[in-house]
Parts: C-alpha cells; sequence; structure tokens
C-alpha cells in the first residue's frame, strides 16, 4: 500500500530535503492549515452551529458581514498570533493592520487573507473558501507598519487557498509549483492529493459575471462576444460558462481542468480599478495559477507586477489559462 503523505510531511520535506522553506515558514503553513480545518469544521455546522447570516456590522469596504466572515477572521488571528512566526496580519475584514501583540515574540513574515471568501454563498450551501497570501517583513527597520505590506505579487514567498466543498481542500505554493491536499476528517489532517498541478494552455470555458456585460468596456465585451458566437464566429469553438460567484471555487476549477476567469473593471463604479482585493485576492491567486502554467494580468500588465498603493486596493482579474488569458490582455493592449 503506498504510504499517504501527509501536509506536516511534505513541508518538512519541503524544508529538509529540498531547502526550499526556512522552519518559520513551515510552522507558519501549518498553523494557516490547522486554522482552515477550523473554519471548515464550522461551515459544515451550518445552521447547527450559530454560524449561518448576517453579523449586524459592515467591514472596510461597507460590505455587510457575515457571521462567518467574522469567526473565519478571528480563528485565522488566533491561530496565528502567538507561535512568534509573524510580525502582523492583515485580512479583507480588519480596516488597518493587526500587529502581534507584544506579550508574543514577533516574527517575520507578514500574512495576508480573506478569511471567507464568496461569502454571498455561504447560506446557500455553495463552496467558499480562504485565500491567503505570504510576505517577507522588509528588516530595514525595527516593528512594522502597514507600508511594510505594500509589496508586489512577486514577492510572496507562499501563497495558497482552502475551499470548503464537497470536500475541503488545501491549494498551496511556495514557489515550487502547486500541490493539493485533501482534509481526512477521519485522520483529521490534510493529505497530499496532487502535486504538480497544471492548466491546459487551451480551453472552452469562461467565468464572467454576466449580468455585468453592458457595464463592460469594449475589450472585455469583444472577448466575450466572441466566445459567444461559438463554431460560427471568429473562434470557431463553441465555448461553455461557468460563474459560481466564489472566487476560490471558480479558480479551483480552472486549476483543475482549465478555463478563464475574469472580473474586469467596469463603469458602474468606474473610479474603482474592480471588484476584486489585489493583496490577499488576485496576488496569492495569480501566483497559484503562474505557478500551475497560466497567466494573471490586469488587462494591461501582469497581476504581480503591480506596487500596490492601499492595503485593500482593488485591481481588474483575468486568469487562467495561458492563451486564453494572453488572448483577453492582447484585446486591451492593442491599439
Ligand atoms: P467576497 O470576498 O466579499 O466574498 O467578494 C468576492 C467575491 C468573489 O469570490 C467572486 O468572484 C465575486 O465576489 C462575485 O461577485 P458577484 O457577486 O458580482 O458575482
Ligand atoms: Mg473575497
Amino acid at each position: 500500500m503506498t504510504q499517504k503523505v501527509s501536509l506536516t510531511r511534505y513541508l518538512v520535506e519541503q524544508q529538509r530535503v529540498d531547502g526550499l522553506i526556512p522552519a518559520q515558514l513551515r510552522l507558519l503553513l501549518e498553523v494557516v492549515a490547522r486554522a482552515c480545518k477550523r473554519i471548515s469544521f464550522a461551515v459544515n455546522k451550518g445552521e447547527l452551529g450559530d454560524v449561518m447570516g448576517a453579523a449586524e456590522t459592515q467591514n472596510v469596504q461597507g460590505e455587510v458581514q457575515k457571521k462567518l466572515d467574522i469567526i473565519a477572521n478571528e480563528v485565522l488571528i488566533e491561530a496565528n498570533e502567538w507561535g512568534g512566526h509573524l510580525a502582523a496580519m492583515a485580512s479583507e475584514e480588519m480596516e488597518g493592520i493587526y500587529v502581534v501583540p507584544n506579550r508574543y515574540p514577533q516574527g517575520e513574515y507578514l500574512l495576508l487573507f480573506d478569511p471567507l471568501d464568496g461569502s454571498s454563498n455561504i447560506d446557500v450551501n455553495v463552496s467558499i473558501g480562504t485565500i491567503f497570501s505570504v510576505l517577507k517583513k522588509p528588516d530595514d527597520h525595527p516593528g512594522v507598519q502597514e507600508a511594510d505590506f505594500l509589496q508586489a505579487g512577486a514577492k510572496q514567498v507562499a501563497a495558497g487557498y482552502c475551499i470548503y466543498g464537497p470536500q475541503t481542500t488545501l491549494v498551496l505554493t511556495v514557489g515550487d509549483g502547486v500541490a493539493m491536499f485533501t482534509l481526512d476528517r477521519e485522520q483529521g489532517s490534510f493529505v497530499l492529493t496532487q502535486e504538480n498541478l497544471r492548466i491546459p494552455e487551451d480551453t472552452k470555458e469562461f467565468a464572467i459575471n454576466m449580468s455585468n456585460m453592458r457595464h463592460w468596456d469594449a475589450p472585455v465585451k469583444r472577448y466575450i462576444d466572441e466566445c459567444l458566437a461559438g463554431k460560427d464566429g471568429p473562434r470557431g469553438k463553441d465555448f461553455n460558462m461557468r460563474w459560481i460567484a466564489s472566487m476560490v471555487a471558480d479558480v479551483h476549477r480552472i486549476l483543475m481542468r482549465g478555463g478563464i476567469f475574469m472580473y474586469p473593471w467596469d463603469k458602474r463604479e468606474p473610479e474603482k480599478p474592480g471588484k476584486l482585493r489585489l493583496m490577499y485576492e488576485a496576488n496569492p491567486m495569480g501566483w497559484l495559477v503562474e505557478q500551475a502554467g497560466g497567466a494573471a494580468t490586469n488587462g494591461k500588465e501582469r497581476i504581480l507586477d503591480i506596487e500596490p498603493t492601499k492595503l485593500h486596493q482593488r485591481v481588474s482579474v483575468i486568469l487562467g489559462s495561458k492563451n486564453e488569458v494572453e488572448r483577453a490582455t492582447g484585446y486591451h493592449t492593442e491599439k
């Protein structure tokens, strides 16, 4: 019988055999995984666990928070604040950064997360997830401040997500390809179920919220119109559409079988560059997708090259199968 490889063993081997991750980063990833396990159990309880429905608060983006948004945020903070591996955290659900209290040792890493992505799906029992990104704190000054987080996605040292769907699955990169772990509920541990995930370069599947079509910019409209024209149009093939309204679930599908995901800028709120957030949604997902052979842009440039100016900065997102992302990006950049 082939032996199952746990997340712990995988990370130890990455540290020991391949020298890919320092001990502190290994600890950090284990703690994030442990927190995701707790969130997964809370999600699973649903109506039985007083976790459904809206809380009476709004987050910094003015969105009504769900009870599970707040629970997931607290679980991630509590799990991560005392281990000595982090200097500070930032989250979709908190306006400013959360500095590790000085009763605990301060580590050299910064953790960013969207504790519960796809919140609108919580109450309807559709897949949701946690997205996270890890950066190194600049070491040229003592203490930690918000500006320390404002690093381009290319500087990430680890990124991943955990999807709470029919299975709970953790997908991770430390810059050496993408690995996938499935939660074994009987054992209580994540087990390696796939390594070196690869996204096919071509696809016949797109994901976009079509209800916003009338607000799109011309290049996005052109790309989607051509997909919709199918065999009879310039693409010469029929396309299929999926939209789950949980970025984690849409990106997970793309990592499994290819596709293109778009949440572009649109004319509803023209001053906003997009809906999704750069630091804890687009950057980690962009890096995972690139590590699996795909591409991620904002229509003009590579997501990972964007120099952030704000913690909760928004961004236009096109990611997935390489050839399709290049085509859609080309429509934006061609004269
Ligand atoms: P959230 O982080 O508040 O859940 O919002 C982000 C989500 C993404 O997961 C998803 O792709 C998008 O918002 C769905 O937006 P829409 O409701 O416009 O379809
Ligand atoms: Mg989100």
